[in-house]
């Protein structure tokens, strides 16, 4: 048996791997989607029990999969963990990859060949009152650094919108629409808007 792992929320639903129960395109229905990583065919997605589509390739080191609406129009995006190289990245490295379902099948929305900074690990969640949800990242700073990153889409691929201050060393969280950072320390600090400004807050409850 896989261990699955699902954090569901109104507007974001999180496969770290396994099988989840989501409507993607809004119609009342749910698809069951299947997601395993790094194999050929890695996202599969069931309706009534039959398979409708089952897509990307396994040049793309699928490593996760975090189902959101990132353009808030009430039908799911996939948010795809991929290892990619690319002509002007030759190395493989990590990058998020964003598939628009039509009902029928998925296609490409954005295929980013890498975000601001190099990539540890990502989630979403509606962080704020946008419409929409936003994607969050860990990523790696100039000086080895970790830290926090927000991007919004913005109709053709992503903006970023803040950017956290640096940690020697530091850990995604994601639970339901609460996105944050766990330092070696273990103080977990979770990011919150505020007035419309974005902040680190100290979490003192328990987050996995
Ligand atoms: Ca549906
Ligand atoms: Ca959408």
């Amino acid at each position: 048996m896989w261990r699955i792992t699902i954090l569901l929320t109104i507007f974001q639903l999180l496969i770290v791997l396994g099988s989840c129960q989501v409507d993607l395109d809004g119609d009342g229905q749910k698809e069951r989607v299947v997601f395993r990583a790094k194999v050929d065919g890695a996202i599969s997605v069931f309706c009534r029990g039959r398979k409708i589509w089952q897509g990307v390739p396994k040049r793309w080191q699928a490593w996760k999969l975090v189902i959101a609406d990132v353009d808030g129009d009430g039908k799911k995006e996939f948010l795809v963990g991929v290892n990619i190289k690319t002509r002007y990245f030759p190395q493989r490295h990590k990058s998020v990859f964003v598939l628009g379902w039509n009902g029928k099948f998925a296609y490409a929305r954005w295929l980013g060949s890498h975000l601001s900074k190099p990539l540890v690990d990502f989630a979403a969640a509606s962080l704020d009152e946008h419409q929409g949800d936003e994607l969050v990242t860990l990523e790696v700073t100039r000086d080895g650094c970790h830290c926090l990153v927000i991007y919004r889409w913005i109709g053709f691929g992503f903006t970023v919108i803040w950017q956290s201050q640096p940690f020697a060393r530091a850990r995604l969280l994601s639970q339901g629409s609460q996105v944050g950072i766990k330092l070696t320390n273990g103080q977990r600090l979770l990011i919150v808007n505020a007035d419309g400004k974005w902040a680190l807050k100290p979490y003192r409850q328990s987050v996995k």
